[in-house]
C-alpha cells in the first residue's frame, strides 16, 4: 500500500523545536486513547468513551493556532481537545476512572472534561451543545476587550442541530471571535452523513456571510495554516468563520462498537489506517525534510509510552470521592 505524504509548504516557517512538539502532541493523543481502550476492555473504567484516533491533526493544528487564553469548547469524542490545549493526562485518567483527583473530581467521566486553566470551557454530552457555550464566550471576549478567540469543535452530525444556525446568525451580525470547527468523521454513531446532512456543508455557514473553508483534517500542517489565517482574523475584529475538516475515526463510535461491518467496510478503515494516517504521515514528512530521524521519533514514542503508563498507574492508585461528597458540586441534589 503507497503511503500519501503530502504536507504543505507551510510548515517549513515553523522550526524544528515547533514541529517536533507537534508531533509529540499527535501522538501522545494516540497512546492516550490507547489506553482509554485498555481501561475499558479490563472493566476498569465504569461506562464508555468516545475515541479521538485518526483525528489527532484536527485538535493539535487548531490548538497550536491558539493560546492557553483562548477558549475551546468540545464534544463527546473530546480527549484529543483537553489534549491539545494542555490538559494533564493523568487528571484526566482520574476523570475517566470517577476518582477525585479527576478534572470533575471523578463526576464527570470521559465525556464532562473541562479544564479552565487551559481555556477548556468543557466537552459536551448533547449533540451541538457546546456551540452556544462557545459563542457565549465569544460574546464575553467581545464586551471584556481581553483580545481571546474562542473555538468551538463538533461532529458533522451537528449540522442537524438548530442552535448552530443561530449561534452563526449572532456571531456574524456582532462580529464575534468564534471559530466553528466542524470534524467531519462520515459517520453520525452509525450511519453516513450523507444520509443526514442535504447539500453542501460550506454553504450551511456562507449563506449567514460567515467565511467558510475546508480542509484536508489528516493533515497537521494544513489545519495549523487554515487555523491561523482565522484565529487571526477573529482576533483582529473581524468576526466568525467556519472551518470543515474532513477525517475519519479509527475505531467504533464509542469503545463498545466493535462490528462495524453493517455500517462500513473493513477496506474502508484499512484505507484510512494505511494511506492517511495523521501521525505517519507527518512522520514521514519530518523525515523527508531532516527534521528528525526515526531514534528522534523512537524517543519521543519511548517518552510518552511511560508517560501514559505513568498517569493511567496515577488514576488506578487514586482514591474515589468519599460518599459525603455525592451532592457536592453537582447542580441537582436536594
Ligand atoms: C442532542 C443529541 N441527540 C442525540 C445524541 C446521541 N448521539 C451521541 S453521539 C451522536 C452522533 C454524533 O455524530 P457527530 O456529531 O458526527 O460526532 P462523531 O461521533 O462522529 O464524532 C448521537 C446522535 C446526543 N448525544 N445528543
Amino acid at each position: 500500500m503507497t503511503t500519501t505524504v503530502q504536507q504543505p509548504q507551510s510548515g517549513s516557517d515553523l522550526g524544528a523545536e515547533r514541529l517536533l512538539h507537534i508531533y509529540r502532541k499527535l501522538a501522545a493523543i494516540r497512546a492516550f486513547e490507547e489506553r482509554v481502550n485498555q481501561l475499558y476492555t479490563r472493566a476498569l473504567m465504569p461506562g464508555l468513551a468516545h475515541l479521538y484516533s485518526g483525528e489527532e491533526a484536527i485538535a493539535v493544528g487548531i490548538c497550536e493556532a491558539l493560546t492557553r487564553e483562548d477558549y475551546i469548547t468540545s464534544t463527546h469524542r473530546g480527549h484529543g481537545h483537553c489534549l491539545a490545549k494542555g490538559a494533564a493526562p493523568n487528571q484526566m485518567f482520574a476523570e475517566l476512572l470517577g476518582k477525585e483527583a479527576g478534572y470533575c473530581r471523578g463526576k464527570g467521566g470521559s465525556m464532562h472534561i473541562a479544564d479552565p486553566a487551559t481555556g477548556n470551557l468543557g466537552a459536551n454530552a448533547i449533540v451541538g451543545g457546546s456551540l452556544g457555550i462557545a459563542t457565549g464566550a465569544a460574546l464575553s471576549v467581545k464586551h471584556l476587550g481581553n483580545g481571546r478567540v474562542a473555538v468551538s469543535f463538533f461532529g458533522e452530525g451537528a449540522l442537524g442541530q438548530g442552535v448552530l444556525y443561530e449561534v452563526m446568525n449572532l456571531a456574524q451580525l456582532w462580529k464575534l471571535p468564534v471559530i466553528y470547527v466542524c470534524e467531519n468523521n462520515l459517520y453520525n454513531e452509525y450511519t453516513h452523513y450523507s444520509e443526514t446532512t442535504a447539500g453542501d456543508i460550506l454553504s450551511r455557514a456562507t449563506a449567514f456571510g460567515l467565511p467558510a473553508e475546508s480542509v484536508d483534517g489528516q493533515d497537521v500542517l494544513a489545519v495549523y495554516a487554515t487555523a491561523k489565517r482565522l484565529v487571526d482574523r477573529s482576533r483582529r475584529g473581524e468576526g466568525p468563520a467556519f472551518l470543515l475538516c474532513n477525517t475519519y475515526r479509527y475505531t467504533g463510535h464509542h469503545v463498545g462498537d466493535i462490528s462495524r461491518e453493517y455500517y462500513r467496510s473493513k477496506q474502508e478503515e484499512q484505507t484510512w489506517k494505511g494511506e492517511r494516517d495523521p501521525i505517519k504521515n507527518f512522520a514521514s514528512w519530518l523525515l523527508s525534510q531532516k527534521i528528525a530521524d526515526a531514534a528522534d521519533l523512537e524517543k519521543i514514542q519511548t517518552e510518552l509510552e511511560s508517560e501514559m503508563d505513568a498517569a493511567v498507574q496515577f488514576a488506578i492508585d487514586a482514591p474515589y470521592p468519599a460518599t459525603e461528597e455525592v451532592e457536592k458540586h453537582v447542580y441537582a441534589g436536594s
